[in-house]
């Protein structure tokens, strides 16, 4: 099931030195590249389908066409390299294991925008990626891939690493804009989208780690031989981190559109010690939870995950089998949102918390059932009331534990630990 087509190198011996790199194809499509107008670049990235990896799935090429002409602006690119979502880590192998692909997305993304200043905004803990990203493009700079005539070409590419400091927030594009002014991380109230008014108040472009390292495929083969992968809406491959309770976690690049249960019995392995499943994390920790009835019909795309009403989300899969305690699941879920909340919305910062102390009231075995509707409708009144979706991001899996194993929280407020042990 597997596909060989971001994760190409991430095998070869020494493929993230350019030498390595260039051998098995960096960089050989720049001269193709040149020779098309970005507008046909633009076209052919709309032709792909290609939809954006950080987790809203918006289409990459029709995003890059929002950017407004001739402002006398200069046009920011910004690679979104925060991969802070629990559960995922698939951006971290291209940045450790190819980064010369992500370098050369790059070019072919500023040289379709018109932008000759990215800033690649890195989460701060990623230190061995930091590192190992930053002498790429050193060695990129050095054989004047980067810098005022990429390749040769009469084009400017200035690349600028930019470490975030810990704050899950600053994923959010735009407290990834706030942050890399030097302002504290807080999401902006959209619109404006940054394609119109971004960094310095400059037209800028978005873009995660893993979208901008699947163009020079893209350029390289054709807008067709990407959609020979994946499925109508959703083509192209992606980058699973598959992880919990699975024999084989890992990270595995399939084609979008696969059964999830023929995913996790061939390619994971199945439930691990032969126990049985009682859910899955289809997208990263913000992503409705699917019950083991709604994870035999869902396929690995974006459509059928809206269908079955939970998100694609980042690809960051996790499975839970039948010893999860969902109420503690939860507990700690809500503990990391409330911790990462910038704090700007009161719904988001008061809200938060207080569906950390009913959850742990709950835990206590102190709870009512009024308690579990409290925190049922506490869901509803923080959604889409705040400037970030970052509680939503908590708010929506949240519902969903709630709505889908509503028993084991009964059985924590009606009482003792036998009751609790018989609902899970
Ligand atoms: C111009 C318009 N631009 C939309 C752009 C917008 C953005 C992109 C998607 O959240 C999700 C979130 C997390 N003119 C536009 C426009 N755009 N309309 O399109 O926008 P949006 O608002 O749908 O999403 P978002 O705010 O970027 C991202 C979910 O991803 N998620 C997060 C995972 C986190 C990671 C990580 O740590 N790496 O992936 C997981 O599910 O909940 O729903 O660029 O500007 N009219």
């Amino acid at each position: 099931m597997e596909v060989k087509i971001l994760s190409a190198k991430f095998d070869i011996e020494g493929a993230n030195k350019l030498e390595v790199a260039k051998q098995h194809g960096a960089y050989a499509n720049l001269d193709r590249l040149f020779s098309m107008e970005p507008a046909d670049v633009i076209e052919e990235v709309k032709k792909s389908g290609l939809r954006g990896r950080g987790g809203a799935g918006f289409p990459s090429g029709v995003k890059w066409g929002f950017l407004p002409k001739d402002t006398g602006k200069p046009v920011y690119l910004a690679v979104n390299s925060d991969e802070s979502e629990p559960a995922t880590f698939k951006d971290r192998y291209i940045l450790v294991r190819d980064p010369h692909m992500l370098i050369e997305g790059i070019i072919i993304c500023s040289y379709a925008i018109g932008s000759h200043d990215t800033y690649i905004y890195i989460r701060g803990e990623y230190t061995t990626q930091v590192k190992e990203l930053q002498a790429a493009i050193d060695e990129a700079y050095e054989a004047g891939y980067l810098g005022d005539k990429v390749a040769g070409h009469d084009f400017r590419v200035d690349v600028t690493v930019h470490r975030g400091a810990g704050a899950y927030v600053c994923g959010e594009e735009t407290a990834l804009l706030e942050s890399i002014e030097g302002k504290k991380g807080q999401p902006r109230s959209k619109p404006p989208f940054p394609a119109v008014a971004g960094l310095y108040d400059c037209p800028t472009i978005i873009n995660n780690v893993q979208s901008i390292a699947s163009l020079p495929y893209i350029i390289e083969n054709g807008a067709d031989a990407y959609r020979q992968y994946g499925t109508e809406k959703s083509p192209g491959t992606h980058l699973f981190g598959i992880s919990g309770h699975v024999e084989k976690p890992g990270m595995y690049e399939l084609p979008l559109g696969l059964p999830l249960l023929e995913v996790l019995e061939k390619v994971a392995g199945g439930v691990w010690k032969g126990r049985k499943l009682k859910g899955v994390i289809p997208g990263g920790s913000s992503t409705p939870v699917l019950t083991p009835e709604e994870a035999k019909t869902v396929t690995l795309d974006y459509e059928s995950m809206a269908q079955h009403k939970t998100m694609f989300g980042s690809g960051g899969i996790v499975v839970l089998d039948e010893t999860v305690d969902i109420v503690k699941l939860v507990k700690n879920l809500i503990n990391f949102y409330h911790h990462e909340s910038c704090g700007q919305c009161t719904p988001c910062r008061e809200g938060l918390g207080w569906m950390k102390k009913i959850t742990q009231k709950i835990l206590d075995g102190e709870g009512t059932m009024s308690d579990v509707d409290l925190l049922r409708e506490l869901c509803d009144n923080i959604e889409m009331k705040t400037v970030c979706v970052l509680s939503a991001a908590c708010t929506m899996p949240v519902r969903s534990y709630l709505d889908k194993f509503r028993h084991e929280f009964e059985a924590y407020v009606t009482a003792d630990e036998s009751s609790v042990a018989e609902a899970k």
